[in-house]
């Protein structure tokens, strides 16, 4: 037997992270934002307090994309930069690590598993780290939702969500995200994630529609790990919005 599979550099960092509260991740857009556009929002939101860097988000990113942007937010921030992937045409070996997301609730099994068996070898052949996570979208679902071609979970319905999270948790998976879909109106339910994040052990990241620290307070009060924020960076740089997001965060953490 081989070595058997261990948790990498990236995910044992946000571990550490982890033990002290929850952490916030800033998703950027190689497409909107390429190379050092990229680089500038990645260290404007670390400096403010952001844990990790997200990279993806919308259809189209390349190979070529997501490795610039990668390479020159990874010279200029000591943050993990994360792929977020849209699909195997958006990995790139200059990222740290991908999480290797199965999107639970899709009812296209390229989605749910296929893509992964034809993308796993690309991901070992680029030495990039995967970290197994559960992808399930909630309601609205938004672009994702569509393209996703999922049965978006009900906002009333976190039993649902909880069985969904705890069969990722049993299926091996170490992290679970709630997705409302980028630009949804409203986050996911506190009530849902309150419900999720006591029906598992692995850590609970959220995103989607969050817009303001008063977004993000009942979500981190819920239990959320990971709050993930990308449009309103896109809308609002580092502005207010962004700070008082970070600002909740660092509050729920412990000195
Ligand atoms: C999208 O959850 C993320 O996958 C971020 O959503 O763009 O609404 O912040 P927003």
């Amino acid at each position: 037997m081989t070595t058997p599979p261990t948790i990498g550099p990236v995910e044992a960092r946000l571990r550490t992270l982890l033990e002290r509260g929850p952490i916030h991740f800033t998703l950027i857009d190689p497409e909107k934002s390429p190379g050092e556009r990229a680089a500038d929002v990645a260290q404007g939101a670390v400096d403010l307090g952001s844990h990790a860097i997200l990279l993806g988000g919308s259809t189209g990113i390349t190979r070529k994309g997501m490795g610039e942007a990668a390479s020159a937010i990874r010279r200029r921030v000591a943050a993990p930069t994360i792929i977020f992937p849209e699909g195997p045409g958006s990995l790139a070996p200059e990222a740290d690590a991908v999480l290797f997301m199965s999107l639970l609730n899709s009812r296209n099994l390229d989605l749910v598993v296929r893509a992964h068996a034809r993308a796993a070898p690309a991901v070992r052949a680029m030495g990039l780290e995967a970290i197994p996570m559960g992808y399930l979208v909630v309601a609205p679902g938004m672009r994702v939702g569509e393209v996703g071609q999922v049965d978006a979970v009900p906002r009333d319905a976190p039993a649902l969500a909880a069985g969904y999270a705890l069969a990722a948790e049993m299926l091996g998976m170490r992290l679970v995200y709630l997705e409302a879909g980028s630009g949804a109106p409203a986050p996911v339910p506190p009530e849902m994630v309150r419900e999720v994040r006591s029906a598992i052990r692995v850590p609970l990241v959220v995103g989607g529609g969050i817009r303001t620290g008063a977004d993000a307070r009942p979500l981190l009060d819920a239990g959320a790990d990971v709050l993930v924020t990308g449009t309103v960076t896109e809308e609002q740089g580092l502005g207010e919005r962004f700070r008082t997001i970070v600002e909740e965060v660092r509050r729920a953490r412990r000195a």
